[in-house]
């Protein structure tokens, strides 16, 4: 089959496989930007991939993500698993300081070779970064990454979806945040498999604490998993072993329930959905619909002068999408 040009995906796929940072970057950047060919190297990479435990990282801006990232790829360091790092930068002008932050503290790993941390700082208008999120990930499993930890801000429909990318969740918490139980977004506290309240040397962790075991110990998961509170003080490295072997306890407790593959097939079926999605309004957009045109077809429904679905039937049919 003949390929577009773009990418030149064996050499590129290969590099790739023997660890070689400057492939993994070339790799990501390229499925990040929808070169074309780039899906390419997702198909020849696929094979070699579902053997890295997908750790993600979430919660309010500023709780302590990067540096919990950064400890706990270091205790993994330690343990000689090699290590990847996506962190989903977030777009909030309040955080905007933090990608050079994130850079100084994952500094101290920069010359080890064993990790390799990036950042998505893309994030399309139409969505599109769990699925670049999900790409990266699969080229750091290729190659060969045991643990590979996904860092994103717990706030909307996309960071959630981005967590479902996921093995393992993490969903972080710090106290007097107005981070209080009863506040949770419906979602956000189920998708967490491991609660941590961060920032431990501050404020009145205990109340949080309780709050939360109440919570969790009302609530019956169909998984037989009640998540455990781990308190952590990123920035000294505290908690971080007990929350690596919480980590560790979850993906035992998910294998010995024989749902290992259940929770895979269930992650796939959501992505194929996304995918399938991603790709219909990508044929539509490249049919030469613009914003401005949604925008025209916008403003005659409100004016209900049509009706959405004819619209929507008239957009996939012109980008042969429907018949
Ligand atoms: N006192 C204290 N400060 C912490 C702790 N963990 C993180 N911080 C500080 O909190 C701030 C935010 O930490 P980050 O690790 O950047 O938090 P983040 O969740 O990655 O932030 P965003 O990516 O911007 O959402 C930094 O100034 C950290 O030094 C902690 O356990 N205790
Ligand atoms: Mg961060």
């Amino acid at each position: 089959m003949r390929k577009p040009a773009g990418v030149q995906t064996a050499p590129l796929v290969e590099s790739v496989r023997s660890g070689d940072p400057r492939a993994i970057a070339r790799a990501i950047s390229a499925l990040e930007d929808h070169e074309p060919g780039a899906e390419g190297i997702v198909q020849e990479l696929f094979p070699f991939t579902g053997n890295a435990l997908l750790v993600g990282l979430t919660g309010a801006p500023g709780t302590g993500k990067s540096s919990l990232a950064n400890r706990l790829a270091g205790h993994y360091r330690v343990q000689g698993k090699r290590v990847g790092v996506i962190a989903v930068d977030p777009t909030s002008p309040f955080t905007g300081g933090a990608l050079l932050g994130d850079r100084i503290r994952m500094q101290q790993h920069a010359t080890d070779d064993g990790i390799y941390i990036r950042s998505m700082a893309t994030r399309g208008v139409l969505g599109g970064l769990a699925r670049a999120t999900g790409d990266a990930a699969l080229v750091l499993d290729a190659a060969g990454k045991d643990v590979i930890l996904i860092e994103t801000v717990g706030v909307g429909q996309d960071e959630v979806d981005i967590v479902r990318v996921a093995d393992v969740t993490v969903l972080l918490l710090v106290a007097g945040l107005g981070d209080d139980v009863q506040s949770f977004k419906a979602g956000v506290m189920e998708i967490a498999d491991i609660f941590v309240i961060n920032k431990a040397d501050r404020g009145d962790t205990d109340r949080l604490e309780n709050e939360l075991k109440v919570v969790l110990g009302l609530s019956r998961r169909t998984d037989g998993w009640l998540p455990p509170v781990v308190k952590t003080v990123a920035t000294e490295g505290l908690g971080v072993p007990e929350l690596a072997q919480g980590v560790e306890e979850y993906w035992v407790h998910v294998q010995r329930a024989g749902l290992r593959d259940e929770k895979r097939v269930q992650r796939w079926q959501e992505r194929l959905v996304e995918l399938i999605r991603e790709r219909a309004l990508e044929r539509v957009l490249k049919s030469g619909v613009g914003k401005e045109q949604l925008a025209g077809y916008a403003r005659q429904i409100a004016r209900r002068e049509r009706d959405p679905y004819s619209v929507v039937e008239e957009l996939l049919r012109a980008a042969g999408v429907a018949e």
